[in-house]
């Protein structure tokens, strides 16, 4: 059992320059395990909270109070490691402690225990095969909380090279295509800057359905079958335009309202029309009732919870007892701890709910989400193409590959 034997934590900038928590974990005095928490711009309401009154500086001093609880635990053991931290922390959201503490230390403490067993992170988190490397999910465009006026008000429109045979494929792919919606929008738009959001997708000053038609545009330019080499996905993160007041959706970069009925019309018309393999949050986070009739008119398309499940266990059991998703992001520092994120895992895979584990948009070089998408069983990885920190995610896979332990690409089929 590799013992934690010192700890250590500090404050660093994601890749917006917002401070966070960074924490080493060394086990058995020599094998060093670190990781930083990421954070969102689009947040779901029931989320781990990130750190306490929204201060790093509380989230360090919380954890400087308490970290001799964590020494002597075996690094290896996220239960015993989640155990201590609910033993200072016993809030639902993390808010005493805060999420990034959470995060941050149950993952250095894997890491750590990986390191010290000498065996690679997915395969400490998931003993046995088989494993499967997941889909790339991409982002190309983007809007919303992630991009500036003008953008989309969708935040993302996503690709998945769904037709790939290998990760070199998979990744070849969605950079090639990333570079060709460059090129589509230069030609609609003779002034494009080439500016991109905080995700490194395309961040143009085009409407939303402009920037489908480009999207699409892009895959045939690239030579793909639009759902068969190449699919489109959306995240909609429509609980960012939700105006709960008036109980509509509010474009207002393209200047136009939809109601409930309209947007279950909007999203049912985007997901046959461009023939989505993925669609995210596409109405807001507490109508489950929509997002069930979204969910069985569309088999062939992931119908996917992120702000409504916020990787949380209880959640997925509400979500699946009223039919209203088949896929489900999972986001570790949403949930807190790693355990957490992994009880989430568990609930989705019993009730057979696609995983896709994500990044967040805040995000640093850290490359621990491959190797839990990997032990998760994920169908994606949601990282982004384009970026330091995005590609960090997307070398990795291809570094896993030369163990030879992951049988091929992830099983797509329909999600029901
Ligand atoms: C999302 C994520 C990641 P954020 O909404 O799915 O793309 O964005 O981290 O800003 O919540
Ligand atoms: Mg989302």
């Amino acid at each position: 059992m590799p013992s934690i034997t010192s700890l250590d934590a500090r404050i660093v900038f994601n890749s917006r320059g917002s401070k966070t928590i960074e924490i080493d974990v060394i086990a058995d005095r020599n094998f060093a395990g670190r990781a930083c928490a990421p954070s969102g711009a689009s947040v779901g309401k029931l989320e781990a909270q990130s750190f306490p009154d929204n201060k790093a500086e509380k989230a360090l001093a919380a954890f400087n109070a308490s970290r001799k609880k964590f020494i002597g635990l075996d690094a290896s053991d996220t239960k015993a490691v989640f155990d201590a931290l609910r033993s200072i922390d016993d809030t639902d959201n993390y808010s005493k402690i805060g999420g990034s503490v959470a995060y941050a230390l149950s993952i250095a403490a894997v890491d750590a225990a990986a390191r010290a067993q000498g065996v690679p992170l997915f395969k400490l988190l998931k003993p046995k095969g088989p494993y499967r490397f997941p889909f790339p999910l991409g982002n190309i465009i983007g809007g919303g909380a992630h991009a500036g006026p003008g953008t989309p008000d969708l935040q993302e429109i996503l690709a998945c090279p769904v037709g790939a045979k290998s990760v070199t494929e998979a990744l070849e792919m969605n950079f090639k295509l990333h570079g060709e919606v460059r090129k589509v929008i230069e030609s609609i738009d003779g002034k494009f800057t080439y500016g991109r959001g905080d995700e490194g997708a395309w961040a143009p000053n085009v409407n939303n359905d402009q920037a489908l038609e480009i999207a699409e545009k892009a895959v045939k330019n690239c030579g793909y079958a639009l759902g068969r080499d190449m699919a489109l996905g959306i995240d909609f993160a429509s609980s960012s335009f939700w105006d709960e007041k008036n109980n509509v959706y509010d474009y207002a970069r393209q200047g136009l309202k939809r109601d409930t009925g309209e947007q279950i019309e909007f999203a049912n018309r985007l997901m046959r029309d461009y023939k989505l393999a993925y669609a995210e949050d596409p109405v807001h986070e507490t109508d489950f009732e929509s997002m069930a009739v979204l969910t069985k008119k569309n088999p062939r398309t992931l119908v996917t919870g992120d702000d409504m499940l916020v990787t949380n266990a209880a959640m997925v059991k509400k979500a699946v007892k009223a039919g209203a998703c088949s896929g489900a992001i999972l986001k570790v520092n949403q949930a807190g701890s790693l355990h957490d994120a992994l009880l989430f895992a568990k609930e989705c895979t019993k009730n057979n709910i696609r995983i896709i584990t994500s990044h967040r948009s805040g995000e640093s070089p850290d490359s621990h989400i491959s190797h839990i998408a990997v032990a998760t069983g994920s169908k994606m990885l949601k990282t982004g193409v384009l970026g330091g920190e995005r590609v960090a995610k997307l070398n990795e896979l291809l570094r896993m590959s030369e163990y030879d332990l992951i049988a091929g690409m992830a099983e797509l089929s329909p999600a029901t």
